[in-house]
């Protein structure tokens, strides 16, 4: 009887295998069009959500995406949009973003976007239709699509043949893996509807990073054992490969040893502002509070931090006095290697590997007493200057920026989830880096890199979109606001309940503080009273203007519930900022008249020839 079982039992198995075997081996022969085939390489990359605007040229992947069960198309208003909100998809998800056009000016609106996402290393595949392969360029849009994204990505390739489609977007993804970025992938419309055998495709391999060499972390352990004040100055690389665990790594390391953290502008949302090691992140001209600090330090810590972050590196380490230890997932090119910025010691491995390392060799030793002292009183100076700036609660009229950032952060704390929040670019940026309290690593997301006006609101509904668990603002400008204001119709239709907060100058108020900085007159700087509750209401969003300060955390708030985009304006006052621009200005003028003294010619020596060559943050991203 026994037997008798196990012999049926095991007939049912080798009859299912037969089965299972048949129907693999159909799947397999079974034609699909090669358009289908990346679509199911997408899904095994993990991909969800894909933004764009289709055309003519894409016709074959927008049905192989309509059929997929994994992956939901996404229509934006531009493609600009698209490429915006596949950024803040990978922002939110870690994973690679996706975003698709079509041939000509679909494609050039994506290039913006790509531009941006090469200068902040954000994960992105940019796919854009083409004409049938034997089209003459020139002929109905046909643009040298590979050329124009060669500049704007870490790869741009075209797929020649049905059967290489898979292939070619898998090594573009096998390069972003590497040197996370965005990449292109041009598809001819024939190309796309070509039939072949339905593929199974595997995702890309990841590159793994080298081990620590032994010798530079001896090296950088002996240099930072011996300093007097040792800074960190973690940078753009700990937004990189397991952002969380690259912070949580930077910042036990810094607790272990005493050592201070300056984040560059966009690692700012990585530290939380409760570590008492964590300073004032550095401004655009590595200046400000926790600059004055990292001016002192004789030994920086680089982690992550590249020089193309900020616009004179050097204002930090003016006389290259500090001797510098740069731990990164890749080797510092060349022109990067500039005065105050030059390491002494390079550490070239995964982040977390590289702190391990040098931790294990430091053991318990901490730093000198003073590290800690100059936190405390930077950290002392700006509690302070944040609390005057929010003593009036009932503030009305055109208000206090940091009073803003105030507001902003109560709401997010009692928003009741995980909150996100998305910069954009201009003086509110500038509150946004320096008063925007961090809660929890990744939390706000500064645009540091290309500093594309526009990015924020998109950016903000790709996250919202991809994760609608979180609760998502984005704050920009009145002049960034427009340049992307479209994409609100797409949330609204997405249900993406995002929150904006507008500061309303009525000016592009960074550039009319450049004037005053260079004491000319402003020009070309104003912008209309935005109507914010018509705008909103135009595209079926809602719109509130705030009177005075106490609103902002309320409405913030209420936002946050609704499955509707709300868009809140608040009149802010940047006289402070422009006040302090004038008076550069004017030290600007009297220096140029003050009489020439006589000094020697100065002779050209290699590290001063060498100061300003770092102007090309591509170059560092491309090699
Ligand atoms: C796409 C783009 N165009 C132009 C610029 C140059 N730019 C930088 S800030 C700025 C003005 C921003 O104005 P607004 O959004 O109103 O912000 P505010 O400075 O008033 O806070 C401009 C024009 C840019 N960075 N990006
Ligand atoms: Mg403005």
């Amino acid at each position: 009887m026994k037997n008798q079982t196990n012999s049926i039992l095991a007939k049912t198995i080798i009859a299912a295998a037969i089965l299972c075997a048949a129907a693999t081996a159909t799947a397999q022969s079974k034609k699909v069009t090669a358009a289908e085939n990346l679509v199911r390489y997408l899904e095994a990359e993990g991909v969800t959500k894909i933004y764009g605007v289709p055309g003519e040229e894409t016709l074959h992947i927008m049905d192989a995406i309509r059929r997929s069960k994994k992956i939901r198309f996404v229509l934006t208003g531009n493609e600009q949009g698209a490429s915006m909100m596949a950024s803040g998809y990978s922002r939110a998800t870690g994973k690679m973003g996706v975003a698709l056009s079509t041939l000509g000016p679909g494609a050039t609106n994506l290039v913006t976007g790509a531009a941006n996402a090469l200068s902040e290393n954000i994960k992105l595949m940019l796919i854009t239709g083409q004409g049938p392969v034997n089209r003459p360029m020139g002929y109905h849009q046909k643009l040298p699509l590979t050329q124009v994204f060669k500049a704007v990505t870490r790869k741009s390739l075209e797929a020649k043949t049905p059967g290489s489609v898979v292939s070619t977007a898998r090594k573009l993804v096998t390069t972003l893996n590497k040197t996370p970025g965005p990449v292109h992938l041009s598809l001819p419309s024939d190309v796309a509807e070509g039939m072949v055998k339905a593929a199974s495709p595997r995702r890309a391999p990841y590159t793994k990073r080298p081990r620590p060499s032994d010798k530079a972390v001896a090296k950088a352990v002996k240099l930072i054992k011996g300093a007097k004040l040792p800074v960190i100055v973690a940078g753009d690389g700990v937004l990189q490969e397991r952002a969380g665990h690259n912070a949580k790594a930077v910042l036990a390391f810094a607790k272990a040893h005493n050592i201070p953290v300056v984040p560059s502008a966009i690692a700012k949302g990585m530290f939380p502002w409760k570590n008492k090691e964590v300073l004032p992140p550095l401004d655009a001209f590595a200046k400000g509070k926790g600059a004055d600090v990292v001016r002192k330090a004789d030994v920086i810590i680089s982690v992550g931090y590249h020089p193309t972050e900020t616009f004179e590196p050097q204002n930090f380490n003016p006389k290259g006095k500090a001797k510098v230890v740069h731990l990164s997932t890749e080797k510092l090119p060349k022109t990067h290697r500039i005065k105050g910025m030059d390491p002494k010691v390079e550490i070239t491995t995964s982040l977390v590997k590289g702190l391990a390392a040098v931790h294990r060799k430091m053991r318990t030793h901490k730093a000198p007493a003073a590290a800690m002292k100059a936190t405390r009183a930077v950290r002392r100076k700006h509690t302070a200057e944040m609390k005057a700036a929010t003593l009036n609660p009932n503030a009305s009229g055109a208000l206090n920026p940091k009073q803003v950032m105030h507001e902003l952060r109560k709401a997010l704390d009692g928003a009741g989830g995980k909150t996100m929040v998305f910069g954009d670019v201009g003086l509110n940026k500038g509150y946004l880096t320096q008063f925007l309290q961090v809660n929890r690593p990744g939390e706000v997301m500064v645009p540091n890199g290309m500093s594309t006006m526009g990015v924020a609101l998109p950016s903000a509904i790709g996250a919202k979109i991809a994760r609608p668990e979180l609760k998502v603002v984005s704050v920009s400008g009145d002049g960034g606001l427009m340049m992307n204001i479209q994409e609100l119709a797409p949330a609204v239709r997405n249900k993406a309940g995002v929150v904006h907060v507008v500061l309303i100058d009525k000016k592009l108020g960074l550039i009319k503080n450049h004037n005053h900085r260079n004491n000319l007159k402003p020009s070309g700087v104003d912008l209309p009273t935005l109507q914010v509750k018509a705008l909103a209401r135009g595209m079926g969003a809602r719109g509130v203007m705030v009177r005075n300060a106490s609103q902002i955390s309320r409405l913030v708030q209420a936002g946050l519930k609704s499955k509707t985009p709300v868009l809140i304006g608040v009149p802010v006052d940047y006289s402070e900022a422009h006040a302090r621009a004038k008076h550069i200005g004017a030290k600007k003028v009297k220096a140029a008249r003050r009489p020439p003294t006589r000094t020697k010619a100065p002779t050209r020596t290699k590290s001063s020839s060498r100061k300003y060559r770092t102007t090309s943050r591509t170059s560092r991203l491309r090699k």
